[in-house]
């Protein structure tokens, strides 16, 4: 891995995947992207990972996809490029995966922290689609992910006009979980990490995927979902452990099984 760096037990149980180009503010190259698909594809099948957070720097989350490389691209360049295989990954990701913000996060950067599942932010986090600004508009995601995360009216603003977001707005407009100062926001994102680390991975798993679900489908398929998903923690050891140990009033010791 050159363009990014891969700690699989961070802590115990928990990944850490940091963007390592700070020369370009972590610009969004297909190099680093197919690094970010083969890191998140190898610690989603490591049975010892069990949350997993990506973060940039201090100064950049990702301030977008790489520019001098689109630059003179056409359009069938792009299509040929096939992209969307390797960003598709961090959507397809089973476990919960923590994006930890500082800095810019911007394009595809903002495309990409969306794509992860919770997002905790440095108070210098800024937000922004401002694709606009250069002739083109959002093409991971953007326009969809922003919309649901922030509203129609909110959406039309940031991507028509291309302006950012600070951290406490895009805490206001449930963009992100918490905001804290920059010193903790990987700290933050360790505790959370930690957290959910302990609770089953089964159930976590099928959370996840019933969560998700919520954006892809009609109501009455995503509770279809969701309901085969909790019967199925009922087939794990898992749920015999946690069920127990409540009984019990003890700590519950989860496998993943
Ligand atoms: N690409 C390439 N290089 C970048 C870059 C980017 N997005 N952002 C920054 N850099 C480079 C700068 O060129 C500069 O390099 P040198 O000139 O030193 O060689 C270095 O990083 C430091 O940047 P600045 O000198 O500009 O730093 P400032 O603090 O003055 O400004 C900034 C920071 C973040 C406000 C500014 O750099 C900026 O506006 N950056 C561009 C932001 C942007 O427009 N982002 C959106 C890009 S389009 C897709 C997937 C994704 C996408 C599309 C399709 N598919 C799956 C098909 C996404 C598209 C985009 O993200």
């Amino acid at each position: 891995m050159e363009l990014i760096k891969v700690t699989e037990q961070h802590e115990p149980h928990v990944a850490l995947i940091q963007l390592n180009r700070p020369k370009e503010l972590n610009a969004l190259n297909p190099q680093l992207m197919q690094e970010v698909r083969d890191a998140l594809v190898a610690l989603d099948k490591n049975e010892a990972v069990r949350v997993i957070i990506i973060t940039g720097n201090e100064l950049a989350f990702a301030a977008g996809a790489d520019i001098k490389q689109m630059a003179d691209k056409s359009a069938i360049d792009m299509l040929l490029l096939d992209q969307f295989t390797t960003w598709d990954q961090i959507r397809k990701t089973k476990k919960p995966i923590i994006a930890a913000v500082s800095g810019f996060a911007l394009g595809g950067g903002c495309e990409f922290v969306m794509t992860c599942d919770m997002v905790i932010a440095s108070e210098t986090a800024k937000f922004g689609q401002p694709e606009i600004k250069i002739g083109t508009i959002p093409g991971a995601g953007g326009t969809q992910r922003l919309t649901k995360a922030v509203g129609k009216a909110k959406a039309m603003e940031l991507i028509l006009t291309g302006r950012f977001l600070s951290a406490e707005e895009a805490h206001f407009y449930g963009l992100v979980n918490k905001v804290v100062p920059k010193e903790m926001y990987l700290q933050e994102a360790f505790t959370l990490a930690k957290e959910i680390a302990q609770l089953s991975p089964v159930a976590v798993q099928l959370a996840k995927e019933s969560i998700n679900r919520s954006f892809e489908t009609h109501l009455d398929e995503g509770l279809t979902l969701e309901r085969k998903n909790f019967y199925l923690t009922f087939a794990s050891a898992d749920q015999k452990e946690g069920m127990k140990a409540f009984i019990e009033k003890r700590k519950p010791d989860f496998k993943g099984q």
